[in-house]
């Protein structure tokens, strides 16, 4: 290994000076059957608008005090399409984030002491001029480009405002390429435009919907949830492919247990089945598509017959489920999915999706894809941003060409140094997002950070990532701060406040706070004109007939739409595609002229070798990835995962449920902390199932250490999507260990 991989040292420790007990636990005495009994005796003596930071689905809210003017519930916003008046089960948690007594409480800085690295306390004044310091240094000898923003959540529009200023705009999320960035793009290529979030399906006026993957009810994306449980109360066809039986499966009509990795042999079946039997419509196909007769052509050799032999999925449900499709058609939905970054070839099995709607007229009509609205809302008078003299594309000549958005993972690759590269990345701001556990194959995340001169972590809570940091920034939570205005695209144009509700804890601040008081040490206070927060919002809402006044008392603003085109293909109109041919691409040129597959095509993936199962993953209804593992709402409805075996494996194995094992994958690695075995036909031989986000190795998260086991250190091996970088993560395997490890060994 490199000699700078001992600079950085992974902080466990507590810091010092942060030894004193918390003398007030409020959260397990609001948790505590009495205080619970008395909960109804509660009040609200006010209620607060916020939006939701569990998770990215963003439901606008209420935060409710009691008459000690504490926060004693959340509930969700009538007028929220996000939401419809109601929180998921992690929302109404959402508050245990604030009263979670191990969150970050002040600033940290590395220092040395006797030959050890550990975190000093420190003040912002002094937080703030170190980070300048450095970052102007970096600038200097290589150029502001060399740093970059990694964020995810309301935060990263703050540091990225400053980011843009000093002169990069390298600024990422992992909610590309280690996410939904293949769907975009996908769709994009077909439809001119993407999915974007909310997806803009209408399950609640689908007659079928069809999942592949997607696993709605444990993926609880509320309004989703909402509508699909709506469209099962009014009889709509589901049809679900899992090699698990998920709890989607268990509401649907059809479950296709299909051997995973093989979906596009499927789509591409699917296909074949509807153009073969002239079930695609017809008057909308002709008017609206480019490149029927080649996808005819590429797809006549896929039947059931041959799907089957790769999918096994009988030829006779292949069929029968096509029909389904197209009985339903144009009110139909093959659900683009959220996470599909499996397998490398997922921007071609998300066209192939796209065709498949396209086929059956839902893109555009009632029951399908509707056409969201957003409400524009001004931008602020700042100054233009300087333009960066170079970007991430830099580090990959020739690669990822369609890729609309900077890769998180290509970021972290192009930081390690490399032959040939002029400037790898030198500085890192992270902000809510714990890359140790987000991004793929951890040994290379941190070689990464080994090789910076500035880790910057902005958290509320001691995660991994901050253990890795040169200085930790504790921002308050999303209950204790204003935020940009959520603007979002729905049916129907909405605008949402996020305001306090309580005053920060301990040291913590904004992000928006933070951003300011950082730009204004790198000179570019010009860029945060307003003192205060509220008063930047105050404006802002002003320039949309509102203001700060009227947004607290309502939390949501609905607008009417501008145009009637919420189905805008309803009744044929003519219509022109934001593509180069101006209609919908089968057959997309955008892609064969960056030199990708214009049709997607079936490719085999490797096989799980002897005593080895492919790991697949997902969400648990009650936790957001990593993030909510320690909060004391949540953990006491879920603390640990379990893996999923099936029967068959068990007894070979002889494995026992709630017995615990260690996974050791592919190259060797083991997981840190046993796992609990669920033995259950619910899911193949052939894999094992785990839910992501459990298994913190960080002490100071007193809830969550050590309980269950992280997937995402079993993900050390990826397949990278050509087109636009995505890294797919279900490609690794395990096996099982059932005594401890020696120490060695893990
Ligand atoms: N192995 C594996 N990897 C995955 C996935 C998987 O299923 N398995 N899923 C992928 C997907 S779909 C996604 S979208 C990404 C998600 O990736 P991330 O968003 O990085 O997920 P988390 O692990 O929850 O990390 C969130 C971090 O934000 C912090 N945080 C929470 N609230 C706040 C706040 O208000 N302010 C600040 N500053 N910080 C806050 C949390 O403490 C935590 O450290 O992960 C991807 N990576
Ligand atoms: N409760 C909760 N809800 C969440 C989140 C959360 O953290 N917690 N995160 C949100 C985010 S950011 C995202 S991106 C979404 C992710 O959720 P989704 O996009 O709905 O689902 P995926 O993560 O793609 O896939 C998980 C499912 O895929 C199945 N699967 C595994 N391999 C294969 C295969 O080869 N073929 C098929 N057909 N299926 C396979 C698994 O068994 C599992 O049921 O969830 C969102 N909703
Ligand atoms: S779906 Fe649940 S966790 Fe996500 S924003 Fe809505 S209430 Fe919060
Ligand atoms: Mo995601």
């Amino acid at each position: 290994m490199p000699k700078t991989l001992n600079r950085r040292d992974f902080i466990r420790i507590s810091s010092l000076g942060l030894g004193g007990l918390a003398a007030a636990n409020p959260i397990f005495d609001w948790l505590s059957g009495s205080v619970m009994a008395n909960e109804s005796l509660q009040e609200t003596i006010k209620r607060i608008p916020t939006y939701c930071e569990v998770c990215f689905w963003k439901c606008a809210g209420w935060a409710h005090l009691n008459d000690k003017g504490d926060i004693w519930k959340l509930t969700g916003n009538d007028d929220d399409p996000h939401c419809n008046g109601r929180l998921c089960p992690r929302g109404t948690g959402g508050v245990g984030m604030y009263y979670d007594d191990d969150r970050l409480k002040t600033p940290l800085i590395r220092t040395e002491v006797d030959g050890k690295q550990i975190f000093k306390e420190a003040s912002w004044n002094e937080a703030f001029d170190f980070i300048a310091k450095k970052m102007k240094k970096i600038a200097d000898e290589h150029g502001p480009e060399c740093i970059a923003l990694f964020s995810h959540g309301s935060g990263g529009k703050h540091f990225g405002r400053m980011l843009k200023a000093f002169g990069s705009q390298n600024i990422t999320a992992p909610s590309y390429a280690q996410c939904r960035g293949p769907r975009e793009v996908g769709f994009f290529a077909t439809y001119g435009e993407g999915i974007g979030s909310p997806e803009r399906v209408d399950i609640r006026d689908t007659d079928c919907l069809v999942l592949i993957g997607s696993h709605i009810g444990e993926n609880m994306h509320n309004g989703q949830v909402q509508e699909m449980s709506d469209a099962i109360d009014k009889g709509s066809t589901i049809i679900t492919v899992d090699p698990r039986f998920s709890t989607a499966a268990s509401k649907s009509k059809h479950w296709l247990p299909i051997k995973p990795s093989t979906d596009m042999a499927l789509l591409l079946s699917w296909i074949h089945v509807i153009i073969n039997n002239e079930w695609y419509d017809k008057k909308y196909v002709d008017k609206y598509t480019f490149g029927l007769d080649e996808l005819k052509e590429h797809v006549k050799s896929y039947t059931p017959e041959w799907a089957y032999g790769i999918t096994t999925i009988k030829p006779h449900v292949i069929r029968k489920t096509a029909k389904e499709m197209a009985n339903a058609a144009p009110s139909v939905i093959i659900h683009p999915g959220r996470h599909v970054t499996w397998y490398g070839d997922d921007t071609q099995r998300l066209r192939a999706v796209a065709i498949l709607n396209a086929l059956l007229g839902s893109w555009g009509r009632r029951g399908g894809f509707y056409n969201p609205e957003k409400k524009k809302v001004a931008k602020l008078n700042i100054p233009r941003f300087p333009k960066p003299q170079k970007t991430w594309r830099d580090a990959f000549p020739g690669k990822f060409k369609l890729a609309g958005l900077a890769l998180a993972s290509g970021i972290c690759d192009a930081t390690i140094p490399a032959a040939g590269r002029d400037c790898s990345f030198k500085g890192w701001i992270v902000n809510g997002t714990n890359l140790i556990s987000t991004l793929p194959n951890q040994a290379n995340t941190i070689e990464a950070i080994q090789n910076l001169d500035l880790m910057v972590a902005i958290d509320t809570m001691p995660m991994e990532i901050t253990g890795y940091a040169d200085v930790v920034l504790p921002e308050c939570t999303y209950l204790e701060r204003y935020d940009n205005l959520r603007i979002s695209g729905h049916r129907e144009p909405t605008i949402a406040l996020r305001a306090p509700a309580a005053e920060p804890k301990y040291n913590s601040k904004s992000a928006w706070w933070m951003a300011k008081e950082l730009s204004n040490r790198l000179g570019l206070g010009d860029y945060f004109p307003f003192e205060e927060e509220e008063e930047e919002l105050d404006w802002q809402l002003k320039q949309v007939g509102s203001s700060l006044e009227e947004m607290k008392k309502i939390g949501v603003k609905k607008y009417n739409r501008q145009y009637d085109d919420l189905y805008p293909l309803e009744g044929l109109p003519d219509y022109e595609f934001n593509t180069n041919s101006g209609k919908i691409e089968l057959y997309s040129t955008a892609m064969e002229d960056e030199g990708y597959d214009p049709l997607p095509k079936y490719t085999a993936h490797e096989e799980p070798p002897t005593d080895f199962y492919r790991l697949i993953y997902g969400r648990a209804p009650m936790h957001t990835f990593s993030r909510t593992a320690n909060n004391p709402n949540l953990t006491d409805l879920m603390d640990e995962n379990k893996v999923w075996v099936n029967p068959k494996v068990a007894k070979e194995w002889g494995l026992k449920n709630n017995q615990e094992v260690w996974l050791e994958n592919q190259d060797g690695v083991v997981t840190s902390f046993p796992i609990k075995v669920r033995v259950t036909e619910r899911i193949r031989w052939d894999s094992v199932y785990m839910v992501h986000g459990f298994g913190h190795t960080d002490k100071r998260m007193s809830r969550a250490y050590g309980k269950g086991a992280s997937d995402s250190e079993l993900i050390t091996r990826t397949k990278v999507d050509p087109v636009m970088g995505g890294t797919g993560m279900r490609v690794n395997f395990v096996t099982f260990l059932t005594e401890a490890p020696t120490k060695g060994a893990a």
